[in-house]
């Protein structure tokens, strides 16, 4: 088999969507960390135009893009299969997921904002978290069925992540009483082995989230106070 190398970095949720599907599918590689404050050589060269991680490296050849690299390795690895094999099924996983993607800045606002502008935010974090309770999930263990699939895993940052940043931003969102499917998925998905081997350190998480959230903090009490 040709060599697969992933460059990644630790508290990445995108680069950690491309060690589960790697892990799911069998496939050995070697996984490099970036330092990305001081971006590699490597990185740079490999991923020139948007100089970010994940980028998986197959055979010699780099791809970006979390999204498009998930693609491309159930493409290369068809065995245990991560879209459905129904071309509407698989049309209709495709759409959330590209939805997932559009809808991530609004699902991670809070986070990044403080007072009025958090409530703003979560509410409108609330309402998308609504639609994939209702129409995404509905009552499947997985989004894609009884398997994790690739919806999973491009979710997978909602499973853990966010769980992280809550606790940082010092607020609740998904909870078993406002959203009893998608906190069900949670445990769920934690629970598959290959996740629940493959996953962050909680305390480094919560760490580099709390430094970044500090900023945030200062930041906007500067803002406030018109500086
Ligand atoms: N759309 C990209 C996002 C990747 C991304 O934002 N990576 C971050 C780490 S979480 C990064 O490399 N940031 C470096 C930078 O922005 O300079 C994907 O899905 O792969």
């Amino acid at each position: 088999m040709e060599q697969v190398k992933l460059y990644g970095f630790g508290p990445s949720p995108f680069s950690y969507r491309v060690i589960w599907a790697l892990k799911l599918k069998g496939v050995r590689f070697e996984y490099i960390e970036e330092n990305l404050p001081v971006k590699s050589p490597q990185l740079l060269q490999l991923n020139p135009i948007h100089k970010k991680v994940p980028v998986l490296v197959h055979g010699g050849k780099p791809i970006s893009e979390s999204l498009v690299i998930l693609e491309y390795i159930e493409e290369t690895w068809p065995e245990n299969p991560l879209l459905p094999k129904d071309a509407h099924e698989k049309a209709m996983a495709r759409f959330w997921i590209r939805f997932a993607q559009e809808k991530y800045p609004t699902l991670n606002t809070f986070f990044r904002t403080v007072g009025q502008d958090q409530e703003l935010a979560i509410k409108e974090a609330l309402q998308v978290l609504q639609i994939l309770e209702d129409q995404a999930l509905g009552n499947k263990k997985f989004f894609n069925g009884e398997t994790v699939g690739l919806m999973d895993l491009s979710f997978g940052w909602l499973a853990y992540w966010n769980e992280c940043m809550e606790e940082t931003a010092g607020t609740k969102i998904i909870e078993s009483t406002n959203l009893p499917r998608l906190h069900k998925w949670i445990k769920n998905f934690k629970q598959n082995p290959i996740i629940q081997e493959n996953l962050p350190c909680r305390d480094n998480l919560l760490a580099y989230l709390r430094t970044k959230r500090e900023k945030i903090v200062l930041r906007c009490s500067l803002t406030s106070n018109g500086h």
